[in-house]
């Protein structure tokens, strides 16, 4: 699965590393690629193992919004 999620809250480039990072974390996520220019994140995923809400939820917890895709 790919989706792409439109991202705010991101100040410079660290946070959009940091973001690959936690998702990549995450069970099911096989890539992650966060744009600060665009303010988005595009990830693939197996839908079996990790869902979009859990993808956000992650985001969240680090200081960033997600809207809802
Ligand atoms: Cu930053």
């Amino acid at each position: 699965m790919k989706a792409t999620l439109k991202l705010s809250g991101m100040h410079c480039t660290t946070c959009s590393v940091l973001i690959d990072t936690v998702l990549e974390e995450l069970d099911g996520v096989h890539r992650a690629k966060t744009s600060y220019a665009k303010q988005l994140v595009e990830v693939e995923y197996d839908d079996t193992k990790v869902n979009l809400k859990t993808m956000a939820q992650v985001i969240k917890n680090e200081g960033y919004d997600v809207q809802s895709s």
